[in-house]
């Protein structure tokens, strides 16, 4: 069966030039440490999509213009597999700004996020990372590599990039040190902060960039809510507590992309899978609900 478009029950794909969403299904699975199944999280997602309300209880953000690209595949040549990957999902979050649109990538393993992030400062942008996750994902190598899904948000910090972590609670003394170190580009806010009302309001840093991508590894939630996750971890945030933080960083920032990554299906239980398809929606509507210059 062929792969739907994203919520193609309500909006048939839109033309890349006309959307201002570009979902990019980008199946990387090569770092995968517990758990596997990532790989077919992106299908699994566009799949639920089709059951999804096109009103999302506010608007209708797929009025704006859905365009779901191919999935994509590793870049052929000589380099690594983890760096043919990321090469190849970087061209395709390079394409969707070319559109002028806000990339929403669907892992895969987090490491899709790297790419992301070099798409992004090769477009010049100046962007902060919002980043939901019971991991720091801030370990210098993982396993024997600096590609891990453990790495990326260290990756991503070594760019120049300033990171807001939110609902961790399982990170090691090498993580923990590199926050430390890292105080001014680097923020953090504990699943245990969080359950305990201690977030402060004033949760994104002064100085922070007004242009963010949220990167949403979905361990971030509860195992309640997410079951379908390599490495699930109890204590996670609950769902509302997660639509809180994204409206909450709509209302300050401006979106300008997302990823919602780490779904690895569980045959037979489609609950969690729909969980992640209207979490993309959820994103998409704060993006969409902002004042935006087209
Ligand atoms: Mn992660």
């Amino acid at each position: 069966m062929k792969t739907p478009s994203f919520l193609d029950s309500g909006y048939p794909n839109t033309p890349a030039a006309k959307a201002f969403f570009h979902v990019i299904p980008a199946p990387m699975e090569t770092t995968v440490s517990y758990g596997g199944g990532t790989a077919r999280g992106p299908r699994a997602i566009l799949e639920a999509s089709g059951q999804l309300e096109d009103f999302d209880g506010r608007s209708c953000p797929g009025d704006l213009g859905i365009h779901t690209q191919p999935a994509v595949k590793p870049a052929a040549g000589k380099k690594s597999l983890e760096e043919r990957w990321i090469d190849a999902i970087q061209k395709a979050v390079a394409k969707a700004l070319r559109c002028g649109a806000v990339p929403a990538v669907l892992g895969g393993e987090h490491t899709v996020t790297q790419a992301a992030a070099r798409a992004f400062q090769a477009a010049g942008a100046d962007i902060g990372f919002i980043h939901f996750d019971a991991h720091a994902d801030l370990r210098d190598t993982y396993e024997g590599t600096k590609y891990s899904h453990a790495c990326v948000m260290r990756r991503i910090h070594e760019l120049g990039f300033p990171i807001v972590q939110l609902g961790t609670r399982a990170y090691c003394q090498e993580e923990a040190d590199c926050r430390a170190a890292n105080r001014k580009t680097i923020a953090a806010y504990d699943a245990d902060a969080i359950a305990a009302g201690k977030l402060p309001k004033n949760w994104i840093p002064k100085g922070f960039p007004k242009q963010v991508f949220i990167t949403f590894d979905l361990d971030g939630l509860d195992p309640s809510v997410m079951p379908a996750t390599g490495t699930p971890v109890p204590g996670g945030l609950g769902w509302y507590d997660a639509m809180n933080l994204i409206e909450a960083a709509a209302a300050r920032k401006t979106i300008v992309g997302f990823d919602v990554v780490e779904l690895a299906p569980i045959r037979g239980l489609h609950h969690p899978d729909f969980a992640a398809a209207r979490l993309v929606y959820a994103l998409m509507g704060a993006a969409a609900r902002q004042p935006r210059k087209r």
